[in-house]
């Protein structure tokens, strides 16, 4: 039976929070929640911190971090779990709650990682406050000039009565037009200075195209 109580939750979570983003994993006792809506980048925009020449514009090179909050529906219905798909142009890191959680350098390599979006299954802190964080690098490509910077994200985020809620980057993604500060990742780190992101078009928008995501590695969180 799922639902476990808060506290023993966030006992849990902090156990569960490796193997549950080394997923999948197959042993015969894990019971794994299925997302139940398709996960798509349908309503998600690129976004950017408006130093881009119009949507899909050139932007300078180098990093920019962007941050969202997780807000709670109610002290009794709780964030447990996160499953999200990022792409970037060029390269990203992803935290969730300060942690590490993966990240795609191939952009800088291909130009490319835009085309096909990384997933993660994530457990959420159900008490707390829960921060998603991305460092996001525009690379210098072959020439070495400012060139089109974007990153796209949506997530189903569910909750400990097992509804479920779509989250996409928007313009209430935060962010800042200047160098990602060190500790932009801690969820209690100081943004009240940044701005809303700027919305560069939808999924399928210039230069990007369509981006990919692949069905069977949206699994959800371990039933923990
Ligand atoms: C952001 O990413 C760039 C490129 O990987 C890195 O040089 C920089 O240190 C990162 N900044 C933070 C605050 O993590
Ligand atoms: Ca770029």
């Amino acid at each position: 039976m799922y639902a476990p109580k808060p506290i023993l939750a966030a006992i849990t979570l902090a156990t569960s929070f490796v193997s549950a983003v080394l997923l999948p994993e197959t042993g015969s006792n894990i019971v794994q929640r299925q997302v139940q809506v398709p996960l798509t980048f349908g309503n998600a925009q690129w976004i950017w911190t408006g130093e881009e020449a119009g949507a899909g514009g050139i932007a300078p090179i180098g990093s920019r971090g962007f941050r969202k909050h997780i807000s709670n529906p109610s002290s009794f219905v709780l964030p447990v779990c996160l499953t999200l798909a990022v792409a970037a142009d060029n390269e990203y890191v992803l935290y969730v709650n300060g942690f590490n959680i993966g990240n795609d350098f191939a952009g800088f390599i291909s130009g490319a990682s835009f085309l096909d979006a990384d997933i993660y299954n994530i457990p959420l802190n159900p008490e707390g406050e829960n921060v998603i964080a991305l460092n996001v690098t525009n690379g210098p490509g072959p020439t070495d000039v400012p060139n089109p910077a974007g990153v796209i994200v949506t997530g189903i985020i569910e909750f400990s009565d097992q509804s479920q809620e779509v989250l996409v980057s928007d313009s209430t993604w935060l962010t800042l037009a200047s160098d990602t500060p060190a500790g932009f990742m801690q969820p209690n780190f100081g943004d009240s200075a940044w701005i809303a992101a700027t919305e560069e078009g939808l999924d399928g928008v210039a230069p990007w195209g369509v981006t990919t995501i692949v069905p069977t590695n949206v699994i959800g969180c371990l039933n923990f």
